[in-house]
């Protein structure tokens, strides 16, 4: 890829959340967050790590943000943990929480980067999830309330806000597969909990809208659901698999309804949500953030949620997630949601591989397959823009190898290795690379 065919203006970035880097959870007056809580449990989180010390970003953050200048990027993607801020979720609240991401903001500005910042990764005050999370129906207010104060107070330096990282990946892993907090398996909670989740991102909407200026939207992951074979069966499996993954955070917060096909997912856990309190999810974002990784091919078979079961793709490389690499998908999933879900802004919010990288070698870590990941990934992004998708931006998951949820540290997205023991980082070779596909686009920083 040696032509430029992004504009200048494109944000080229990298993203991280807050759990997942900062380390020192409960510092300067901060709560517990459930992840807190969560990784602290026995038998949750592999090895089990936790995000105590993480990747030290707490302390260490100038020196990451240099990481992000030396390479080359113009923009910087990173969450705010709500539990410093208000650390029991609600009223009491703590100005040295704000005071540190007072220090990050103004430190990724003095490096030239856009900041682009997300108000929950994931990571909810303890106190909030004891008191029901997002099936209690007074959160969307508290969540609300949280928005404003931090929206209040940088908005005159960042521009783009969003409310949600992944919320499918919230209630999924947190609900159904039971493997995030709050740990537990129950369909109907599940969908209690989401229509709660999508309550949050309309009154935060609304909060941003009164003090906010800049562009307000929402991050979902996205995985493009293939059907194995033309046949009915196959192609309903694919139709319910989409609507219970891809379509379920999107209708509700673009056209105020939930996918057609959701009940028929969730059978008799499906609450009867009022007609009213659905077209009130409408809250239509001015950018949506989509995060891809792979795609799945599905087969109906009536034993497995949603009736649809992903079948292995052989002969093709997966990456230590066991997720497919397939940047195709990529392409397709962006002309999917410019189709369905307006022209509006898209950004490529997450996008990137883990894999079983070794130990510095004289300074260098070589990732031959990360390499080839981001070459191709940007190539399918290119060809999105080229059929006439929005495309504004493109972050790679993620700057630094970090805490990766249930997997603990055992799985390596980063362009920057981390040794954890001595907190040492190195550049890897896709670091340089990702660095020479974007200079070849020509990129501008905030300046100029
Ligand atoms: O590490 C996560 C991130 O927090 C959300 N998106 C997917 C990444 C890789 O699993």
């Amino acid at each position: 890829m040696s032509q430029a065919t992004f504009p200048g203006d494109f944000l080229w970035g990298v993203a991280t959340s807050a759990y997942q880097i900062e380390g020192s959870p409960l510092e300067d007056g901060a709560g517990p967050s459930n992840w807190h809580r969560f990784a602290h449990e026995p038998g949750r989180v592999l090895g089990g790590d936790h995000g105590d010390r993480a990747c030290d970003h707490y302390r260490r953050y100038a020196g990451d943000l240099d990481l992000v200048r030396e390479l080359g990027l113009n923009a910087y993607r990173f969450s705010l943990n709500w539990s410093r801020i208000r650390p029991e979720g609600r009223g009491r609240r703590n100005p040295r929480g704000l005071d540190f991401y007072e220090r990050l903001i103004d430190a990724v500005l003095e490096r030239g980067l856009t900041p682009f910042l997300t108000l929950h990764h994931w990571d909810m005050p303890l106190a909030l999830e004891e008191a029901g999370g997002w099936t209690n129906p007074d959160t969307a207010a508290w969540f609300a309330d949280y928005v404003h104060e931090v929206a209040g107070r940088f908005d005159d330096r960042v521009p783009y806000w969003a409310s949600f990282n992944e919320p499918w990946v919230i209630i999924h892993a947190g609900l159904v597969e039971g493997v995030h907090p709050p740990g537990r398996r129950d369909p109907a909670e599940a969908a209690r909990a989401a229509h709660g989740l999508l309550r949050a991102h309309a009154q935060a909407d609304a909060a941003y809208r009164a003090v906010g200026r800049h562009a307000f939207g929402i991050v979902v992951n996205l995985e493009p659901k293939y059907p194995a074979s033309e046949a009915q069966a196959d192609l309903d499996a694919a139709a319910r698999a989409t609507a219970y993954m891809n379509r379920w955070f999107l209708e509700p917060v673009v056209h105020g309804r939930y996918p057609e096909r959701l009940p028929e997912v969730f059978g008799a856990h499906w609450p009867d949500f009022p007609d009213a309190d659905v077209s009130a999810l409408r809250a239509p974002p001015d950018f949506i953030g989509v995060n891809y990784y792979t795609r799945a091919v599905v087969r109906a078979d009536p034993a497995a949620w949603c009736g649809a079961r992903a079948v292995p793709v052989e002969d093709a490389l997966h990456t230590d997630m066991g997720w497919e690499v397939y940047p195709q998908g990529l392409t397709d999933t962006l002309r999917w949601v410019h189709k369905h879900f307006g022209e509006r802004a898209l950004y490529v919010t997450e996008n990137g591989a883990a894999f079983p990288d070794g130990a510095p070698v004289d300074g260098r870590v070589t990732d031959p397959e990360r390499c080839a990941y981001f070459e191709a990934h940007l190539a399918a992004a290119r060809e999105a823009r080229a059929d006439g998708v929005d495309l504004r931006g493109y972050f790679a998951w993620s700057l630094l190898d970090n805490f990766e949820w249930q997997f603990g540290y055992a799985r390596r997205f980063g362009l920057v290795h981390v040794d954890f023991a001595t907190q040492r980082r190195t550049l890897k070779d896709s670091a340089r690379v990702y660095a020479r596909l974007v200079a070849e686009q020509g990129v501008s920083d905030r300046s100029g």
